[in-house]
Protein backbone atom coordinates (compact mmCIF):
# COMPACT_ATOMS: atom_id res chain seq x y z
CA UNK A 1 0.00 0.00 0.00
CA UNK A 2 3.21 2.25 0.97
CA UNK A 3 5.13 1.56 -1.95
CA UNK A 4 2.20 2.46 -4.10
CA UNK A 5 1.38 5.78 -2.86
CA UNK A 6 4.70 7.34 -2.62
CA UNK A 7 4.60 8.95 -6.21
CA UNK A 8 1.01 10.42 -5.26
CA UNK A 9 1.63 11.89 -1.49
CA UNK A 10 4.88 13.54 -3.02
CA UNK A 11 3.07 15.04 -5.94
CA UNK A 12 0.53 17.15 -3.79
CA UNK A 13 -0.58 19.06 -6.83
CA UNK A 14 -2.81 17.93 -10.04
CA UNK A 15 -4.89 18.79 -12.96
CA UNK A 16 -8.52 17.84 -12.99
CA UNK A 17 -10.16 18.30 -15.97
CA UNK A 18 -13.44 17.58 -17.01
CA UNK A 19 -14.38 17.75 -20.78
CA UNK A 20 -17.02 15.87 -22.89
CA UNK A 21 -19.91 16.39 -24.96
CA UNK A 22 -21.11 19.06 -22.62
CA UNK A 23 -18.51 21.81 -23.34
CA UNK A 24 -20.23 22.23 -26.17
CA UNK A 25 -23.37 23.17 -24.51
CA UNK A 26 -21.50 25.29 -22.25
CA UNK A 27 -24.40 24.79 -19.62
CA UNK A 28 -26.79 27.67 -22.07
CA UNK A 29 -30.46 26.10 -23.89
CA UNK A 30 -31.99 28.52 -25.35
CA UNK A 31 -33.38 31.00 -22.28
CA UNK A 32 -32.02 28.28 -19.66
CA UNK A 33 -29.30 28.47 -17.71
CA UNK A 34 -28.05 25.35 -15.60
CA UNK A 35 -27.28 26.05 -12.11
CA UNK A 36 -24.09 24.77 -10.72
CA UNK A 37 -22.05 22.46 -12.74
CA UNK A 38 -22.33 22.84 -16.32
CA UNK A 39 -20.97 19.08 -17.06
CA UNK A 40 -24.80 18.11 -15.72
CA UNK A 41 -26.42 19.89 -18.86
CA UNK A 42 -28.02 17.06 -19.93
CA UNK A 43 -30.19 16.58 -16.22
CA UNK A 44 -30.24 20.55 -15.64
CA UNK A 45 -31.74 21.61 -19.02
CA UNK A 46 -33.76 18.11 -19.72
CA UNK A 47 -32.31 16.76 -22.19
CA UNK A 48 -34.47 13.46 -23.44
CA UNK A 49 -30.95 10.66 -24.93
CA UNK A 50 -32.18 11.25 -27.99
CA UNK A 51 -31.68 14.78 -28.27
CA UNK A 52 -28.78 14.79 -26.12
CA UNK A 53 -27.08 12.63 -28.14
CA UNK A 54 -26.77 15.41 -30.94
CA UNK A 55 -23.77 16.75 -28.78
CA UNK A 56 -21.25 13.95 -29.14
CA UNK A 57 -22.36 13.85 -32.78
CA UNK A 58 -20.95 17.17 -33.29
CA UNK A 59 -18.56 17.10 -30.97
CA UNK A 60 -15.03 18.25 -33.20
CA UNK A 61 -12.47 19.82 -30.72
CA UNK A 62 -10.10 21.18 -33.75
CA UNK A 63 -7.71 23.47 -31.52
CA UNK A 64 -7.50 20.01 -28.95
CA UNK A 65 -3.50 20.35 -28.24
CA UNK A 66 -2.58 17.22 -25.58
CA UNK A 67 1.06 18.40 -25.37
CA UNK A 68 -0.13 22.23 -24.92
CA UNK A 69 -2.49 20.71 -21.62
CA UNK A 70 0.12 19.02 -20.26
CA UNK A 71 2.57 21.74 -20.39
CA UNK A 72 -0.01 24.15 -19.06
CA UNK A 73 -0.10 21.84 -16.09
CA UNK A 74 3.69 21.12 -15.82
CA UNK A 75 4.25 24.85 -15.74
CA UNK A 76 2.15 25.21 -12.80
CA UNK A 77 3.81 23.02 -10.85
CA UNK A 78 1.41 19.80 -11.57
CA UNK A 79 2.56 16.39 -11.38
CA UNK A 80 -0.45 14.59 -12.68
CA UNK A 81 -3.70 14.86 -14.45
CA UNK A 82 -6.96 13.44 -14.02
CA UNK A 83 -9.32 13.49 -17.31
CA UNK A 84 -13.10 12.64 -17.55
CA UNK A 85 -12.62 9.48 -19.59
CA UNK A 86 -16.10 9.68 -19.40
CA UNK A 87 -18.89 11.86 -17.63
CA UNK A 88 -22.53 11.25 -16.29
CA UNK A 89 -23.29 11.83 -19.77
CA UNK A 90 -21.73 8.45 -21.00
CA UNK A 91 -19.64 10.16 -23.91
CA UNK A 92 -16.33 7.91 -23.81
CA UNK A 93 -13.69 10.13 -24.76
CA UNK A 94 -11.02 7.36 -26.13
CA UNK A 95 -11.62 4.34 -28.83
CA UNK A 96 -13.98 1.94 -26.99
CA UNK A 97 -14.77 -1.03 -28.53
CA UNK A 98 -17.43 -1.80 -26.04
CA UNK A 99 -19.26 1.05 -27.49
CA UNK A 100 -20.13 3.25 -30.44
CA UNK A 101 -20.62 6.09 -28.46
CA UNK A 102 -17.25 6.98 -28.29
CA UNK A 103 -15.28 10.02 -29.83
CA UNK A 104 -14.36 7.17 -32.41
CA UNK A 105 -17.44 5.85 -33.99
CA UNK A 106 -20.00 8.92 -32.66
CA UNK A 107 -18.11 12.28 -33.16
CA UNK A 108 -16.25 13.80 -36.17
CA UNK A 109 -13.77 14.03 -34.44
CA UNK A 110 -12.45 10.42 -34.51
CA UNK A 111 -8.93 10.70 -32.46
CA UNK A 112 -8.27 9.01 -29.44
CA UNK A 113 -8.34 11.60 -26.46
CA UNK A 114 -7.12 9.71 -24.01
CA UNK A 115 -4.44 8.07 -26.33
CA UNK A 116 -3.14 11.81 -27.37
CA UNK A 117 -3.16 12.88 -23.51
CA UNK A 118 -1.63 10.12 -21.83
CA UNK A 119 0.88 9.80 -24.18
CA UNK A 120 1.75 13.06 -24.35
CA UNK A 121 1.95 12.99 -20.59
CA UNK A 122 4.08 10.35 -20.64
CA UNK A 123 6.72 12.69 -23.18
CA UNK A 124 6.62 15.46 -20.52
CA UNK A 125 6.93 13.56 -17.21
CA UNK A 126 3.15 13.60 -16.20
CA UNK A 127 1.56 10.93 -14.42
CA UNK A 128 -1.63 10.35 -16.20
CA UNK A 129 -5.06 9.50 -14.61
CA UNK A 130 -8.60 8.82 -15.41
CA UNK A 131 -12.08 9.47 -14.24
CA UNK A 132 -14.97 7.35 -14.74
CA UNK A 133 -18.46 7.43 -14.25
CA UNK A 134 -20.02 5.04 -12.76
CA UNK A 135 -23.56 7.22 -13.39
CA UNK A 136 -24.68 6.71 -16.86
CA UNK A 137 -27.16 8.56 -18.22
CA UNK A 138 -27.21 7.00 -21.65
CA UNK A 139 -26.63 3.42 -21.39
CA UNK A 140 -30.11 1.86 -21.40
CA UNK A 141 -29.36 -0.23 -18.77
CA UNK A 142 -27.96 2.15 -16.20
CA UNK A 143 -31.15 3.97 -16.32
CA UNK A 144 -34.37 4.08 -14.12
CA UNK A 145 -37.78 2.54 -15.08
CA UNK A 146 -38.42 5.88 -16.78
CA UNK A 147 -36.05 4.96 -20.17
CA UNK A 148 -35.97 6.15 -23.10
CA UNK A 149 -37.06 9.49 -20.83
CA UNK A 150 -33.67 9.71 -18.88
CA UNK A 151 -35.28 11.00 -15.26
CA UNK A 152 -32.40 11.09 -12.37
CA UNK A 153 -34.88 12.21 -9.80
CA UNK A 154 -35.44 7.91 -9.48
CA UNK A 155 -31.69 7.19 -9.02
CA UNK A 156 -31.95 10.11 -5.91
CA UNK A 157 -34.78 7.57 -4.88
CA UNK A 158 -33.38 4.28 -3.19
CA UNK A 159 -36.36 2.09 -3.90
CA UNK A 160 -36.45 2.81 -7.63
CA UNK A 161 -34.04 -0.36 -8.53
CA UNK A 162 -32.98 -1.25 -12.55
CA UNK A 163 -32.40 -4.81 -12.77
CA UNK A 164 -30.48 -4.85 -15.82
CA UNK A 165 -27.68 -2.14 -14.03
CA UNK A 166 -25.58 -5.53 -12.71
CA UNK A 167 -25.78 -6.61 -16.48
CA UNK A 168 -24.07 -2.72 -17.13
CA UNK A 169 -21.64 -3.38 -14.74
CA UNK A 170 -20.25 -6.56 -15.86
CA UNK A 171 -20.74 -6.29 -19.82
CA UNK A 172 -20.32 -2.47 -19.79
CA UNK A 173 -18.37 -0.59 -17.12
CA UNK A 174 -16.44 -2.98 -16.02
CA UNK A 175 -14.86 -3.69 -19.72
CA UNK A 176 -14.68 -0.28 -20.23
CA UNK A 177 -12.26 0.30 -17.33
CA UNK A 178 -10.38 -2.95 -18.51
CA UNK A 179 -9.59 -0.85 -21.52
CA UNK A 180 -8.34 2.43 -19.95
CA UNK A 181 -6.20 -0.05 -17.91
CA UNK A 182 -5.16 -1.92 -21.23
CA UNK A 183 -4.67 0.23 -23.75
CA UNK A 184 -3.13 3.66 -22.57
CA UNK A 185 0.13 2.66 -20.46
CA UNK A 186 1.00 3.28 -17.00
CA UNK A 187 -2.40 4.64 -15.09
CA UNK A 188 -1.91 6.82 -11.78
CA UNK A 189 -4.76 6.92 -10.23
CA UNK A 190 -8.50 5.47 -11.73
CA UNK A 191 -10.99 8.40 -9.99
CA UNK A 192 -14.59 7.45 -9.72
CA UNK A 193 -17.59 9.17 -9.29
CA UNK A 194 -21.59 8.72 -9.31
CA UNK A 195 -21.13 5.54 -6.44
CA UNK A 196 -24.35 7.13 -4.98
CA UNK A 197 -26.55 5.28 -7.56
CA UNK A 198 -28.92 2.99 -6.12
CA UNK A 199 -27.98 0.31 -8.09
CA UNK A 200 -24.66 0.44 -7.43
CA UNK A 201 -23.31 -1.94 -4.42
CA UNK A 202 -20.21 -2.16 -2.19
CA UNK A 203 -19.60 -5.86 -3.60
CA UNK A 204 -19.49 -4.10 -7.17
CA UNK A 205 -16.82 -1.85 -5.68
CA UNK A 206 -14.72 -4.44 -4.59
CA UNK A 207 -15.26 -6.23 -7.40
CA UNK A 208 -13.89 -3.30 -9.35
CA UNK A 209 -10.92 -2.44 -7.42
CA UNK A 210 -9.81 -6.12 -7.48
CA UNK A 211 -9.96 -6.01 -11.13
CA UNK A 212 -8.09 -3.04 -11.48
CA UNK A 213 -5.32 -4.26 -9.14
CA UNK A 214 -5.11 -6.97 -11.07
CA UNK A 215 -4.83 -5.57 -14.26
CA UNK A 216 -2.44 -2.81 -12.97
CA UNK A 217 -0.54 -3.87 -9.22
CA UNK A 218 0.44 -0.01 -8.74
CA UNK A 219 -2.58 1.78 -9.83
CA UNK A 220 -4.15 4.18 -7.15
CA UNK A 221 -7.98 4.24 -6.53
CA UNK A 222 -9.95 6.52 -4.75
CA UNK A 223 -13.05 6.26 -2.42
CA UNK A 224 -15.74 6.74 -4.68
CA UNK A 225 -15.28 2.79 -5.80
CA UNK A 226 -16.83 1.98 -2.88
CA UNK A 227 -20.74 2.72 -2.83
CA UNK A 228 -21.88 6.11 -1.21
CA UNK A 229 -18.89 7.65 -0.18
CA UNK A 230 -18.94 11.02 -0.47
CA UNK A 231 -16.14 13.47 0.40
CA UNK A 232 -14.19 11.71 3.10
CA UNK A 233 -16.70 9.64 4.23
CA UNK A 234 -15.17 5.93 5.94
CA UNK A 235 -11.85 6.95 5.44
CA UNK A 236 -11.16 6.85 8.83
CA UNK A 237 -13.41 3.55 9.66
CA UNK A 238 -10.36 1.11 10.54
CA UNK A 239 -11.20 -2.38 7.95
CA UNK A 240 -14.01 -1.12 5.93
CA UNK A 241 -13.29 -0.63 2.62
CA UNK A 242 -13.13 2.56 0.88
CA UNK A 243 -10.52 2.42 -1.77
CA UNK A 244 -7.33 4.08 -1.76
CA UNK A 245 -7.76 8.02 -0.65
CA UNK A 246 -11.04 10.51 0.36
CA UNK A 247 -12.20 12.79 -2.12
CA UNK A 248 -13.39 15.71 -0.04
CA UNK A 249 -14.60 18.24 -2.61
CA UNK A 250 -14.67 21.94 -2.42
CA UNK A 251 -13.53 21.88 1.33
CA UNK A 252 -10.29 21.68 2.77
CA UNK A 253 -10.63 19.40 6.26
CA UNK A 254 -8.77 19.85 9.34
CA UNK A 255 -5.82 18.42 10.38
CA UNK A 256 -5.28 15.05 12.03
CA UNK A 257 -6.56 12.91 9.11
CA UNK A 258 -4.37 9.44 9.28
CA UNK A 259 -5.67 8.64 5.76
CA UNK A 260 -4.46 10.32 2.33
CA UNK A 261 -6.91 12.07 1.09
CA UNK A 262 -7.09 14.41 -2.07
CA UNK A 263 -9.65 18.12 -2.10
CA UNK A 264 -10.37 18.38 -5.69
CA UNK A 265 -12.08 21.68 -6.71
CA UNK A 266 -13.21 23.96 -9.45
CA UNK A 267 -11.53 27.53 -10.48
CA UNK A 268 -15.40 28.78 -10.52
CA UNK A 269 -18.30 27.27 -9.78
CA UNK A 270 -18.46 24.68 -12.35
CA UNK A 271 -16.18 21.59 -13.07
CA UNK A 272 -17.54 21.81 -17.17
CA UNK A 273 -16.95 24.68 -19.08
CA UNK A 274 -19.43 27.32 -18.53
CA UNK A 275 -18.88 31.02 -20.11
CA UNK A 276 -21.88 32.29 -17.59
CA UNK A 277 -20.15 31.41 -14.53
CA UNK A 278 -18.08 34.66 -13.81
CA UNK A 279 -17.54 33.82 -9.88
CA UNK A 280 -13.67 33.32 -10.43
CA UNK A 281 -11.13 32.47 -7.72
CA UNK A 282 -8.09 34.80 -7.15
CA UNK A 283 -4.84 33.25 -8.16
CA UNK A 284 -4.07 34.11 -4.29
CA UNK A 285 -6.80 32.22 -2.54
CA UNK A 286 -6.27 29.12 -4.70
CA UNK A 287 -1.99 29.38 -4.04
CA UNK A 288 -3.52 30.03 -0.67
CA UNK A 289 -5.82 27.20 -0.99
CA UNK A 290 -2.52 24.93 -2.09
CA UNK A 291 -0.33 26.16 0.82
CA UNK A 292 -3.07 25.26 3.25
CA UNK A 293 -3.96 21.45 1.36
CA UNK A 294 -0.24 20.75 1.82
CA UNK A 295 0.53 21.94 4.83
CA UNK A 296 -2.38 19.59 6.11
CA UNK A 297 -1.10 16.54 4.37
CA UNK A 298 -3.54 16.54 1.71
CA UNK A 299 -3.05 16.82 -2.10
CA UNK A 300 -4.70 19.68 -4.45
CA UNK A 301 -6.51 18.52 -7.67
CA UNK A 302 -7.71 21.03 -9.03
CA UNK A 303 -10.08 21.69 -11.90
CA UNK A 304 -10.04 22.62 -15.88
CA UNK A 305 -13.02 22.92 -17.87
CA UNK A 306 -12.21 23.37 -21.81
CA UNK A 307 -14.67 24.21 -24.22
CA UNK A 308 -16.10 22.91 -27.52
CA UNK A 309 -12.99 23.69 -29.60
CA UNK A 310 -10.25 22.39 -27.12
CA UNK A 311 -9.02 25.39 -25.39
CA UNK A 312 -8.67 26.14 -21.61
CA UNK A 313 -10.47 29.34 -20.68
CA UNK A 314 -7.85 32.41 -20.63
CA UNK A 315 -9.08 32.94 -17.07
CA UNK A 316 -8.02 29.53 -16.28
CA UNK A 317 -4.44 29.66 -17.88
CA UNK A 318 -3.77 33.10 -16.09
CA UNK A 319 -4.34 31.57 -12.80
CA UNK A 320 -2.09 28.63 -13.81
CA UNK A 321 0.12 30.72 -14.71
CA UNK A 322 0.04 32.44 -11.65
CA UNK A 323 0.32 29.36 -9.71
CA UNK A 324 3.51 28.56 -12.16
CA UNK A 325 5.56 31.39 -10.72
CA UNK A 326 4.33 31.19 -7.23
CA UNK A 327 5.34 27.27 -7.31
CA UNK A 328 8.33 27.82 -8.93
CA UNK A 329 9.57 30.54 -7.06
CA UNK A 330 8.73 28.46 -3.13
CA UNK A 331 10.65 25.26 -4.41
CA UNK A 332 8.15 21.99 -4.53
CA UNK A 333 6.76 22.75 -0.88
C1 LIG B 1 -19.48 14.73 -8.82
C2 LIG B 1 -20.05 14.99 -10.19
O1 LIG B 1 -21.44 14.86 -10.18
C3 LIG B 1 -19.62 16.34 -10.67
O2 LIG B 1 -20.15 16.59 -11.96
C4 LIG B 1 -18.11 16.42 -10.71
O3 LIG B 1 -17.60 15.49 -11.64
C5 LIG B 1 -17.56 16.14 -9.32
C6 LIG B 1 -16.06 16.08 -9.29
O4 LIG B 1 -18.08 14.92 -8.79
O5 LIG B 1 -20.21 15.47 -7.90
C7 LIG B 1 -20.09 15.28 -6.59
C8 LIG B 1 -19.55 14.16 -6.06
C9 LIG B 1 -19.36 14.05 -4.68
C10 LIG B 1 -19.74 15.09 -3.86
C11 LIG B 1 -20.32 16.21 -4.38
C12 LIG B 1 -20.50 16.30 -5.75
N1 LIG B 1 -19.47 15.01 -2.49
O6 LIG B 1 -18.70 14.16 -2.05
O7 LIG B 1 -19.97 15.85 -1.70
Amino acid sequence: HDERMEWWRDAKFGMFIHWGAYSIIGGERGTKIAGGGAEWAMDKLDYTIEDYEKYPEMFNPQLFDADAWVTMAKNAGMKYIVLTSKHHEGFALWDSKVSDYDVMDTSPFKRDIIKELSEACKKQGIIFCFYYSIVDWHHPQAQGNLYPNYNISQHDDPSVVNPEFPEYYEKYMKPQVGELLKNYGDIGVVWFDGDWISDYTTEMGKDLYKFIREIQPNTIVNNRVDKGRMGMEGMDAEGEFAGDFGTPEQEIPDTGIDSDWEACMTMNGSWGYKPSDHKWKSSEDLIQKLVDIVSKGGNFLLNIGPDGFGRFPSESIRRLNAMGEWTKKNGEA
